[in-house]
């Protein structure tokens, strides 16, 4: 009997060499979860952001001619994953890499990456962020933290957002044109929450026990792990769930750990529970 096909996800992301994010933790856990990663840089750190100084390589010249060769070959993507985006002109790059390697089963996941905790990174312009917006039109999933919401939907920066601010936020941001929005770190009382809104209008919230501190890279872990449960036919409730279960594992593991919050989630630990078992 021939066995399924092997999928493959597109991750078009930076590559930050320490600090665990972006390239560095969506290779692992999805390919953890059995399915071929294929990364495109959108530029090349260091080490992220958040520290105080780094080394920072814009790729925007390069990445045509790269996926360029992909076309070359054929190539064809199960999934296309953007996150990290290192100049505006990466948004037509990105909006013409979708047409060239996606059909209508591609699922298209865009994590929107801006900000966090109110505050915007250090190489985002007003100019990308404006641009970002029209790239969530082509969204299957979008996945902005609280802070990426209302950026993009000029919403004045709140970190718990009341129902009705919520559903406002929600409604502009399927107005944009994407198919599912998850607004992710939602803080109420002693539980965070991730909100999944569709186009049909139905809402769901999933929360878990607010525990463990606040750390870099949280976003593109959660991301890592919708992009890949979404690949292997989960649904998307039940990969939010999965997703938010991983990072507050591994949250927890990273306090325990004593790592300093810039350099991430110690995920490493349990990679593991990502691999699907043995069909
Ligand atoms: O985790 C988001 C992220 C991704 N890539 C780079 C960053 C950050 C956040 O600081 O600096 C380069």
């Amino acid at each position: 009997m021939p066995s399924k096909k092997q999928k493959k996800i597109a991750a078009i992301n930076d590559f930050s060499g320490f600090g665990r994010c972006s390239l560095t933790v969506s290779i692992p856990i999805i390919s953890a979860a059995g399915i071929q990663c294929c990364p495109l840089p959108t530029a090349i750190l260091s080490n992220h952001t958040g520290y105080n100084d780094y080394y920072f390589d814009d790729y925007t010249d390069r990445m045509k001619p790269y996926y360029k060769k992909w076309e070359k070959l054929g190539l064809h993507f199960d999934a296309i994953y953007s996150g990290f985006l290192g100049s505006e002109r990466q948004i037509g790059i990105v909006t013409d890499f979708i047409e060239k390697f996606s059909d209508e089963e591609t699922i298209i996941i865009i994590d929107p990456v801006m900000g966090d905790n109110g505050r915007m990174y250090d190489t985002l312009t007003g100019e990308l962020c404006r641009s970002l917006k029209k790239l969530t039109a082509h969204a299957d999933i979008l996945t902005p933290n609280v802070t990426e919401a209302c950026i993009l939907t000029d919403t004045p920066y709140t970190s718990a957002p009341d129902e009705s601010t919520l559903n406002e936020i929600c409604e502009k941001l399927l107005s944009y044109g994407c198919k599912n929005v998850v607004i992710t770190g939602i803080v109420t009382d002693n539980k965070i929450g991730n909100l999944i809104c569709r186009t049909s209008g139905e809402k769901t919230l999933v929360t878990s026990p607010l525990i463990g501190s606040s750390r870099a890279g949280t976003g593109d872990v959660f991301a890592s792990v919708l992009a890949a449960d979404t690949v292997n036919g989960m649904s998307l409730e039940d990969s939010v769930r999965r997703a938010a279960d991983f990072v507050s594992k591994a949250i927890l593991l990273s306090d325990d750990q004593q790592l300093p919050s810039q350099d991430g989630l110690c995920f490493e630990l349990i990679l593991g529970d990502m691999i699907p078992p043995i069909q």
